[in-house]
């Protein structure tokens, strides 16, 4: 097998939500297999913080400010992007938000919210990107999804709801533009050591590892949390030649926290 079906050269990749956290970490893998990164962000500060962060580690990324939610300013930025850098060949839906409230605390409007970015923003930036996809005769689509994707637990209503959505999602664009060379598949991260993560986290008053950090090292065979860097590789091999014939899958990147009924209590 010819190795260089894993190199991203020539390749233009769109991370969404890439400013920090995961996004940041897949951005520079596929920077390392020779894509050109292209991210966005809510507010231009945190856009101009990505890009030193991206130029202190060597890469020339292109960033730009843009709400996932709003399909008006996704619509202009992918033009925008096709204008100033190119045709996006690589898309990583990664920009997403997290509510922990008891599902009868939670207003309706806070569920929206969380939908909004988790679900309908995915479908709205993989709609912009399709068509071009299509005239170039190949694209890539990552869907960050979750362990949410799979399981509930108690305060996460809307956010697994939403990733189990993209889920589903992401089947229906396998299904949909298959035939077009458009491969679309998930990434579901486990347990990761993020901005988003760090309430599970905290250091307790007594010095002691927040509860759930107890309960997740406990469930998760790798006995670690994640970080931010493993899933790079995984990302490189959806966005890669040597991925064009998986389409419509989630992959697990969880230290095996799915497949495990958790450590027995001493
Ligand atoms: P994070 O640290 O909270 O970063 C999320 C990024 O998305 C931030 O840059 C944020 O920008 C951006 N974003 C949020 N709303 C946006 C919007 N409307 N438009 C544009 N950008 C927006 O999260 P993370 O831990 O890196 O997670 C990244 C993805 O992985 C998310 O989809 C998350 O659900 C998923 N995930 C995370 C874990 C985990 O354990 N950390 C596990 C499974 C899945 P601002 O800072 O400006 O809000
Ligand atoms: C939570 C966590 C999880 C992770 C991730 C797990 O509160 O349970 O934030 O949702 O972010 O999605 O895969």
């Amino acid at each position: 097998m010819d190795m260089s079906s894993f190199s991203l050269e020539g390749k233009i990749a769109l991370i969404t939500g890439a400013s920090y956290g995961i996004g940041m970490a897949i951005a520079k893998g596929m920077a390392a297999a020779g894509a050109t990164i292209v991210f966005n962000d809510i507010k231009q500060e945190l856009v101009d913080k990505g890009l030193a962060a991206y130029e202190e580690a060597g890469i020339k990324a292109h960033g730009y400010v843009c709400d996932v939610t709003n399909e008006d300013a996704v619509n202009e930025l992918v033009a925008k992007i096709e204008a100033e850098v190119g045709v996006i060949d690589i898309l990583v839906n990664n920009a997403g938000i997290i509510k922990r409230i008891p599902m009868c605390e939670m207003t309706a409007a806070q569920f929206r919210q969380v939908i909004d970015v988790d679900l309908n923003a995915p479908f709205i930036v993989a709609k912009a990107v399709i068509p071009s996809m299509i005239k170039k005769g190949h694209g890539k689509i990552i869907n960050i999804c979750s362990m949410m994707s799979e399981l509930g637990r108690e305060t996460v209503s809307a956010y697994a709801a939403a990733k189990g959505g993209l889920k589903m999602l992401t089947r229906n664009i396998c299904s949909e533009y298959g035939e077009y060379n458009i491969q679309c598949n998930g990434i579901g991260p486990g347990y990761i050591a993020t901005p988003q993560t760090a309430p599970l986290r905290e250091i307790q008053p007594d010095g002691s590892r927040h509860p759930f950090d107890q309960f997740i090292i406990a469930k998760t065979p790798a006995a670690r949390w994640g970080e931010a860097e493993d899933l790079a590789g995984p990302a490189v091999f959806l966005a890669s030649d040597a991925s064009n014939f998986v389409n419509g899958h989630v992959l697990y990147v969880d230290g095996g926290i799915l497949a495990y009924i958790g450590k027995q209590p001493q």
